[in-house]
This record gives C-alpha cells, sequence and structure tokens, in this order.
C-alpha cells in the first residue's frame, strides 16, 4: 500500500497500489456519480430482461446473477455470502497510488478516475473453477491511466496491490491466505486496450462484492502468465468446458475466452502448454 516503498521491492515494475485488486481477470462505491453513463437501470424483479449480447451472440448475464455469485476471498471462500458480508464496506474516500518506474508518479482519488471517459463493455468471465458468465462492465482501459504516469522504458510489468482491512473484510482475519492480494500483469497486457479499470456494471457504480469501487477486469486471463486455456487444465478443474451460470449443461471453453483474435499476438512464441 501506500507506506510500503514497492518501487523497491520490485525495481523493475510499474506498480499500482489500490485497495481492491480483482483479477482474473481478473475494483465503485454505492455513492459513486458515473455522469456519462446515464441513470442507473430498472433492475426490480419486474423490470424487462436485458436480452443484449456479447459479440459471440451470448446473452447478458442477470444484475441478480452478477451480484450474488462471487469470488472474494477477502470476505469469504462462500460465494453466496459475499454480498452480505461486502455490504457495508466503505469506498469513499478511495485512493490509487501508481508508482515505480513511471517518469510521473501519482496518487489519484477516485474522482480523478472517474474523469476519465467512461465506456461499456460486455467481455465474458471465465473461472478457473470452470463457471463463466456475460457481465456489462462500465470503466476505462488501464492504459490510459498508465500513460498519465509515463512508464518509464525499463518498467516490464505491472504489480497491483488491494486494501488490506481486516476490519471491514472478515476474510482477511484468516491467515491462510496471504493478505493483501497481489496480482501482476505484463507491460504490454496492461497496456492492451482490451484491459479494463471497471468502475461499474449494468450502468451504475460497482457493488461492493463486485470490486468497489475500481477493479481490474482481464477478460482472457485468470491472473498473472495464465491464460483462459481449454487444452491445460488445472490440477482441480479440466478448463475444456465451462457451466454458463443461469444455464443447465457445459459448453466448451474457447481459447483465450474467446479473444485469441485480439491477444493471441501477446504470446506468440511461447508454449502456452507450459506458459498457459
Ligand atoms: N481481490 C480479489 N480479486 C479477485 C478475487 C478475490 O478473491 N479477491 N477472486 C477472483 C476470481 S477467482 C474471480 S472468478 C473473479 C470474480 O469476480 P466477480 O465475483 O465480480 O464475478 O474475481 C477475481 N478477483
Ligand atoms: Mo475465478
Amino acid at each position: 500500500m501506500r507506506g510500503i516503498p514497492s518501487s523497491e521491492i520490485t525495481p523493475e515494475h510499474v506498480y499500482l497500489s489500490r485497495r481492491r485488486f480483482m483479477a482474473a481477470t481478473g475494483a465503485l462505491g454505492a455513492m459513486l456519480a458515473l455522469g456519462a453513463c446515464g441513470a442507473s437501470p430498472d433492475t426490480s424483479p419486474t423490470a424487462p430482461a436485458d436480452t443484449r449480447t456479447d459479440e459471440l451472440g451470448d446473452r447478458l448475464n442477470s444484475f441478480e446473477q452478477i451480484t450474488t455469485y462471487n469470488n472474494y476471498y477477502e470476505f469469504t471462500t462462500d460465494k453466496q455470502r459475499v454480498a452480505r458480508l461486502a455490504r457495508d464496506f466503505r469506498v469513499s474516500p478511495w485512493e490509487v497510488a501508481v508508482g515505480g518506474l513511471a517518469r510521473r508518479p501519482r496518487v489519484f482519488g477516485l474522482e480523478d478516475l472517474l474523469r476519465f471517459e467512461q465506456e461499456e463493455r460486455i467481455y465474458r468471465l471465465r473461472c478457473v473453477e470452470g463457471w463463466s458468465m456475460v457481465i456489462p462492465w462500465l470503466g476505462f482501459p488501464l492504459r490510459r491511466l498508465l500513460a498519465e504516469v509515463e512508464p518509464l522504458a525499463a518498467a516490464r510489468y505491472v504489480r497491483f496491490e488491494t486494501v488490506l482491512r481486516p476490519e471491514e473484510m472478515p476474510g482477511q482475519r484468516d491467515r491462510f491466505y496471504p493478505w493483501p492480494y497481489v496480482e501482476g500483469l505484463r507491460l504490454d497486457e496492461a497496456m492492451h486496450d482490451l484491459t479494463l479499470l471497471a468502475t461499474g456494471l449494468y450502468g451504475r457504480s460497482l457493488t461492493p462484492q463486485n470490486g468497489a469501487p475500481l477493479r481490474l477486469v482481464g477478460p482472457w486471463k485468470y491472473g498473472f502468465y495464465a491464460n483462459v486455456n481449454p487444452d491445460v487444465p488445472h490440477p482441480r478443474w479440466s478448463q475444456a468446458t465451462e457451466r454458463r451460470i443461469g444455464e443447465g449443461g457445459r459448453r466448451p471453453t474457447l481459447p483465450f475466452n474467446g479473444y485469441a483474435e485480439e491477444v493471441a499476438a501477446l504470446y506468440a512464441g511461447l508454449d502456452l502448454r507450459v506458459n498457459f
């Protein structure tokens, strides 16, 4: 976090320190004004279903599904209980420190980040556990934030560090996992247009259970080094197929989660069985 001289620990890195980082690739507050994003959608039980799809023709998961089935170990490993435990998480004030190998290291307030043009991106989210969803995020490409701090030529990676607040995050009192959660991306992955800092979903501010107030989204990855790859099984879960939340049965998992056309070139020459 801000007090830790991350620049000394990881001199090869541009680092990004924030209170929460969602990996998978794969963190907004209840009261944020997402000025350009329009009014909140009607998500009441009687609201008409949102029939929009992603570029593959897959229907969006519902707001209900996206906000009640969560992996967020800082709160609990029980997906159905995250929303309840995260309800009162304080998301304001919020700061993100970006430093390391940067010409203009800076601390951004959340209000600074909301001044970047916010766009909607419909992405598939594939969990290594073998389930997936289609989520209409709001946010902006991470590369716009990085451009502001001007990474030095020597920078090769971005290191992300989440909030450490065990008083508010009961899962962080469990010493089984090392806290805070740290993730990483190669700088070229971080600069890719698909790589998003999400500030909302379904046209409104992020809910705490989905990573409010700010969350990293890299839709073709599970985490540092690990890309979605149906050919490389995880020790616990085959990666060949997945269950789309809300559907019965399983569907084939696509290389790079269906984003191969956009991202495969980043990994040209790598053995993706080893470097999955
Ligand atoms: N800080 C943090 N980020 C995290 C996780 C987590 O436990 N803590 N879980 C990851 C996993 S395994 C998945 S599948 C997604 C889940 O995001 P969602 O609950 O918003 O759908 O967040 C990822 N990012
Ligand atoms: Mo996951």
